[in-house]
């Protein structure tokens, strides 16, 4: 009775083992190393960010949700240039879709409202609640529609 007892609990060991390695490579799945892509200038559906005032400098556009500038790039051409801390000036070209821009990573203190075809020349020109300048400070975004 000991060596079944024993038996079980090995299987029992092992299923709980496979759960938790297909649990980890779900979650590599969920993480890609980047969201973004080429900004198209002008397809819906989607917000282009831009390095510099008036669309200049780089840019770099997203589709959905993203928790970090971190890992995008300028043109994804720089491995070392990322959106993070660095956008002043954006085009929210989908007709839909609104975005929430936020302060920090991991969708932290999202307060700036992008409403469906909208846009900001020079971020420089608007602040946070306390007064902190919205220029080179997103860091990540929501989107979502009013419904
Ligand atoms: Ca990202
Ligand atoms: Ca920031």
């Amino acid at each position: 009775m000991k060596s079944f007892s024993n038996s079980l609990t090995s299987k029992a060991a092992k299923v709980a083992l496979i759960g938790a390695t297909v649990a980890a490579g779900l979650v590599a799945v969920q993480t890609p190393a980047q969201a973004s892509h080429k900004c198209a200038h002008g397809a819906d559906e989607e917000i282009c960010f831009f390095r510099l005032k008036s669309y200049g400098g780089g840019s770099r556009a997203f589709y959905n949700i993203d928790a970090t500038y971190k890992n995008d790039y300028w043109d994804g051409t720089s491995a070392t240039n990322s959106l993070d801390n660095s956008i002043t000036s954006y085009v929210n070209y989908d007709n839909y879709w609104y975005f929430k821009e936020c302060r920090y990573v991991n969708h932290d203190s999202c307060i700036v409202v992008v409403p469906p075809n909208t846009y900001d020349t020079n971020l420089a020109g608007s602040t946070w609640g306390d007064g902190g300048s919205l220029d080179n400070s997103f860091s990540s975004h929501y989107k979502y529609d009013l419904v």
